[in-house]
């Protein structure tokens, strides 16, 4: 029989996309201590879209940053709150989301831009295609840590029925290829509490966008 689509222990999951379980779990402790750094020098905060909506997860970036306000999403070096340049990739970062991506069969990527998002239970991501990046062939690597979400994705239309993958604390997904442009989102989050990060989920997301 095959497993259901939401408990597959990892491997491909479509083309260009492997899902790594528990492959951040030995790092995590570091991972979220290293959060928390970031987040002292450029807080998280909720952006809003161009369509005037405010953002339920709230994100703060290491190395070239993602924003969104009303005049539309792009990467930039300087983050508004502050002025200042984003604070850089840490070592530790950079060197599980190569790994990640070369165990994925990326050897050749470098993350020049990493967005953090946070959620608390009730907050979500609605469905979207990341195409802010300007080498669309380099894959995106996301990090999981605290309380589980449900990953929402469908294919190249917004329309029709996601499928539902559960993350969970120190799972990794490599995604990439011909899959690249999905639409994917993340559903409301559930309440809960993690013994490491407490009562929300963070997600690290490594991409190439210059
Ligand atoms: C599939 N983040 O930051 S990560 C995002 O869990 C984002 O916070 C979600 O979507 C989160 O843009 C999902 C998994 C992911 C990230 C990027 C992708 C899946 C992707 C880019 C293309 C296709
Ligand atoms: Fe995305």
């Amino acid at each position: 029989m095959q497993p259901a689509l939401f408990d597959l222990p990892e491997t491909r999951i479509a083309p260009g996309v492997v899902l790594l379980r528990d492959y951040a779990l030995a790092d995590a402790d570091a991972l979220v201590a290293a959060v928390a750094r970031i987040a002292a020098a450029a807080p998280f905060r909720q952006m809003v879209t161009p369509g005037g909506f405010t953002m339920s997860a709230a994100l703060t970036n290491c190395g070239a940053g993602w924003i969104s306000d009303r005049k539309g999403y792009r990467y930039s070096d300087i983050n508004p709150q502050t002025g200042e340049a984003w604070p850089e990739i840490p070592a530790l970062f950079s060197t599980l989301a190569q790994r990640a991506a070369a165990a994925a069969g990326y050897p050749d990527f470098i993350p020049d831009a990493c967005i953090i998002n946070r959620y608390i239970p009730g907050a979500r991501m609605s469905l979207h295609q990341d195409s802010q990046e300007k080498p669309l062939d380099a894959p995106v690597v996301s990090v999981s840590l605290g309380l589980s979400a449900t990953f929402l994705w469908g294919g190249m239309a917004r329309a029709g029925r996601p499928q539902r993958i559960l993350l969970h604390h120190g799972d990794v997904i490599v995604w990439g290829g011909p899959s690249r442009l999905n639409f994917h989102g993340i559903a409301p989050l559930k309440p809960g509490s993690n013994p490491s990060v407490g009562a929300q989920r963070f997600n690290l997301t490594f991409r190439r966008a210059r």
